[in-house]
């Protein structure tokens, strides 16, 4: 790349300061400089474009992954305006790509910025991290380049060409020195634009990746919106009706909602603010949820679903099976939470809440057959609820009579500090027993299971509470389940699986996983479980301590380094073949083991993956597991 000398005047010094933070704290501004920050760099281009989209001037946004982590991102608005500012003598391109928070100064009074990655910093932030940044507009039948490197102008904005389209391409690599890693995950992008274009009807989004020999391309246009998002989201359920239903009303605060019910009990509800993820919920959430009660009740009590007698239906009945998508549009979004993705407006909540209102009741009454379906579940929701709570009730009575709550095939151990214990689940007794002898009892229970595992897939809620194999679990972990589920309440910091590396071994997995996912999942959200990795094989050879290798990329190495002449190579089948010091060593001293932490980036790829193998459908199970064969041993959600 060619290099410009350039003059600073006194602005341009505050500006690369400014930069120069963003280098020094860039967590601050792309929440870490993991894959994860890495990522978060296209998300912010990409949203320029999907702003532009919103504004209704761009159609299409092309994204690529060069080869050596390239990234090139292309759309066809009206392009970044070049006229030259007064005051700072730089085109607007230029210092929307050197002047932190540009755009927010920009676009602030205008409502310009409506999207915006997690932490909405923009164009300038990714000219900080990159290596170098190109940058190509046209516009006002032009064609416009500026270049930078490490966010540092090496070439200001200037006129190459004449062109009578519109557009703006950006072209960056980022700064290897700051990343932990380049290797853009294409899943990873590639979900998130189908997801970018599901939010924004009709705006077509392609992703393509040529870095390796066969190119990989994806071409997302949705003309149905929410609807296609919905039914994207419960192509592998069994419908109660249809089509989604579908609500939309623009105004100050927009709402847009696609709802479809469906046979499965889980409650599947995802809503978004400026098309950005809000995981944990907030107010938009709560006036959906708090609509959604109302309109059902009362609708099931003027056709007389409900007598007089009947006392209401409760929000989780009336969410059982529900697949929604809420999304709304807010001028000054405060996200609150760990997270930094809770909703905090509230006056979003009554927004939501009234025209949830209106608009589901009018559905209802046009469409008796749908609300017939729906609340035939609702009700049975319910009952199932009411068995769940005698069924419980039993459990705390009998458990009350006992000297100890605790299941008795738990092994607990001494400390009650819950942040420093472990439960290990292990499956099989004869491996429950040799885990009790190796582990440090201090802070290490050992809780076997044995037998048939219920599928939680194809159960309700009262079947859980008196499972024999799920209620030690329940109890163990001691903060309840469902609705119920209160993470300050564990009694353990890690919950950690420990199942042998065959067949059955990640059948069981499997089946914790989905209970844990559907029945406690903010102990998965909050990092609380995780996967034992037993070693596949052991390397013994005269005077020389036991090689341990958990892949056989592992093993493959040692023998490299040890040789083979004289090496006896043991495979372990089961867990049950370690005796106690073997399973402490190589599975459960935190010095040695290694732990996987189970991790829910994409709790619709998660949901996906549960409803896929857990579910009734057979078609897609056979072709996820053709597909992903190597990958469902070591599933990580
Ligand atoms: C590949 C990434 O960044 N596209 C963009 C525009 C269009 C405008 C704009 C962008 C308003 C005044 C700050 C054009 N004409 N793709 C992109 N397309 N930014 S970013 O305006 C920027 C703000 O300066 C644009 C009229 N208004 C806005």
């Amino acid at each position: 790349m060619e290099k410009y000398d350039h003059e600073y005047g006194a602005d341009q010094i505050q500006v690369l300061e400014g930069l120069e933070a963003v280098r020094k704290r860039p967590g601050m501004y792309i929440g870490s400089v993991s894959v994860r920050g890495l990522h978060h760099l296209v998300y912010e281009i990409v949203d320029n474009a999907v702003d532009e989209a919103l504004a209704g001037y761009c159609k299409n946004i092309h994204v690529t992954i060069e080869p050596g982590n390239i990234i090139c991102v292309e759309d066809d608005g009206r392009g970044i305006p070049v006229d030259i500012h007064p005051k700072t003598k730089i085109s607007a391109a230029e210092t929307v790509y050197t002047v932190l928070h540009a755009g927010g100064k920009f676009g602030g009074d205008s409502g310009y910025k409506v999207s915006g990655g997690l932490h909405g910093v923009g164009s300038s932030v990714v000219n900080a991290l990159s290596k170098w940044v190109e940058v190509t507009i046209q516009r006002d039948g032009g064609i416009f380049e500026m270049s930078f490197e490490r966010g540092k102008t090496v070439k200001s904005l200037t006129k190459i060409g004449e062109s009578d389209k519109t557009g703006t391409k950006v072209r960056f690599l980022a700064d290897d020195t700051i990343f932990e890693t380049l290797e853009y995950e294409f899943q990873v992008l590639e979900n998130r634009f189908r997801e970018m274009a599901f939010l924004t009807k009709g705006l077509r989004i392609v992703i393509e990746d040529l870095r390796e020999e066969t190119p990989k391309k994806s071409d997302f246009c949705f003309e149905g919106g929410l609807i296609s998002f919905v039914e994207y989201l419960n192509k592998n359920k069994e419908k109660l009706h249809k089509t989604p239903i579908y609500i939309e009303k623009q105004g100050e605060v927009p709402v847009e909602i696609a709802i479809q019910y469906t046979s499965s009990y889980s409650e599947n509800i995802y809503t978004f603010v400026n098309n950005i993820n809000t995981i944990e919920g907030g107010t938009h959430l709560e006036g959906f949820k708090r609509a959604l009660t109302k309109v059902f009740n009362d609708y099931a009590r003027n056709h007389n679903i409900l007598k007089e007698k009947d006392s209401n239906l409760q929000g989780e009945d009336i969410r059982e099976g529900i697949t929604a998508v809420v999304s709304v549009k807010v001028k000054e979004p405060q996200f609150e939470g760990q997270t930094k993705t809770k909703l905090g407006n509230s006056e979003v909540t009554g927004v939501v809440q009234s025209m949830v209102n209106e608009a589901l009741s009018t559905f209802l009454e046009e469409n008796p057959t749908v609300a017939k379906a729906i609340l035939e579940k609702c009700v049975s929701a319910c009952r199932a609820r009411e068995a769940a709570r005698k069924a419980r009730e039993l459990v705390r009575r009998k458990s009350a009579l006992e000297t100890t709550t605790l299941p008795g095939k738990l092994a607990d151990c001494s400390s009650k500090v819950a942040e420093e214990c472990e439960v290990y689940i292990v499956e099989g007794d004869s491996a429950g027993g040799s885990a009790k002898q190796g582990r440090d009892r201090k802070f290490q229970a050992i809780l076997p299971l044995w037998g048939k595992m219920l599928n939680v897939e194809k159960a309700r809620v009262d079947k859980i509470y008196g499972n024999d194999k799920l209620n030690p679990v329940i109890v163990a972990v001691g903060a309840g389940i469902g609705a119920d589920f209160d993470i300050t309440k564990i009694r353990y910091g890690k919950v950690i699986i420990m199942a042998d590396a065959d067949v059955d071994g990640a059948h069981i997995r499997t089946l914790l996983l989905t209970f844990f996912f559907r029945y406690m999942r903010p102990l998965i959200e909050n990092g609380n479980v995780y996967l034992a990795q037993p070693p596949l094989y052991k390397l013994s050879k005269k005077g020389m301590k036991d090689i341990y290798c958990y892949t056989d990329e592992d093993m493959e190495k040692s023998l490299k380094e040890i040789g083979r002449d004289g090496v006896t190579i043991q495979r372990y089948k089961g867990l049950g073949e370690m005796n106690p010091e073997q399973l402490w060593e190589t599975t459960m001293n935190p010095e040695t083991r290694i732990l996987v932490k189970v991790t829910m980036d994409d709790a619709i790829k998660a949901d996906e993956i549960f409803t896929i193998l857990m579910g009734d459908e057979i078609a897609p199970r056979r072709q996820f597991i053709e597909e992903n064969a190597k990958y469902v041993k070591n599933l990580d959600i």
